[in-house]
């Protein structure tokens, strides 16, 4: 629950990334603690909720986990458009998934959201021993596009916390704490200045 004085922010969310990276499974890890060995391919995209609270805020994610396979490219922008947040996934054992993330941070560096928070985030890092791609490697690119980089395990629940509590904070730096409307209750106040911040 929101403390009096505390402000709410409601955030949409994207997730993107190749095929099987693990997506779905860092959203699940997450909204609902559980891990699947076999966790299903995403059709189209799924819809997920949370509220993270942090000391300055509280955070209502509104997360859309988007379908990795290629013939769903097409559906992307209907999801990051508008986003406040952009999770962008590859798998640390799979050169190819990191070539993917790549391009999908140039697609939303393309849309010219430049109060976007964006997260480079190196799933599945339990199987260090399969690594192809280095930490430096991921960090560096997450640094030369003002992202930032996290190594996260949806299996073992390595950082998925942190990975979340550092978006929640990032975003509610981005937004001023001194209430502007007059007469509204917290939640429709913070919409209103979501809605014309975020578009
Ligand atoms: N070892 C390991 N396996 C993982 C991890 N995260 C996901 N997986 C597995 O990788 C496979 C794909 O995971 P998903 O979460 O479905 O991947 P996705 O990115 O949502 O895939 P699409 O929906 O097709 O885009 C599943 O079998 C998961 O169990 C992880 O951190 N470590
Ligand atoms: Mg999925």
């Amino acid at each position: 629950m929101a403390r009096p004085g505390n402000k709410i922010i409601q955030a949409k969310m994207v997730l993107l990334g190749d095929m099987g990276t693990g997506k779905t499974s860092l959203v699940l890890r997450f909204v609902k603690g559980q891990f699947l060995d076999h966790q299903e391919p995403t059709i189209g995209a799924a819809f997920f909720t949370q509220i993270l609270s942090l000391t300055e805020a509280t955070v209502k994610f509104d997360i859309w986990d988007t379908a990795g396979q290629e013939r769903y490219h097409s559906l992307a922008p209907m999801y990051y458009r508008g986003a406040a947040a952009a999770v962008v996934v590859y798998d640390i054992s799979k050169m190819d998934t990191f070539t993917r993330a790549k391009k999908w941070v140039e697609e939303l560096q393309r849309q010219g959201n430049s109060n976007l928070v964006m997260a480079l985030v190196a799933n599945k890092c339990d199987l260090e021993p399969k690594r192809e791609v280095e930490t430096e490697e991921g960090e560096q690119f997450a640094q030369e596009n003002g992202m930032f980089y996290i190594e996260t395990s949806a299996k073992t629940a390595e950082n998925i916390n942190e990975l979340f509590y550092e978006i929640a904070k990032r975003l509610a730096k981005a937004f001023p704490s001194k209430p502007t409307g007059m007469n509204l209750n917290n939640e429709v106040r913070d919409r209103r200045k979501l809605s014309c911040c975020l578009g």
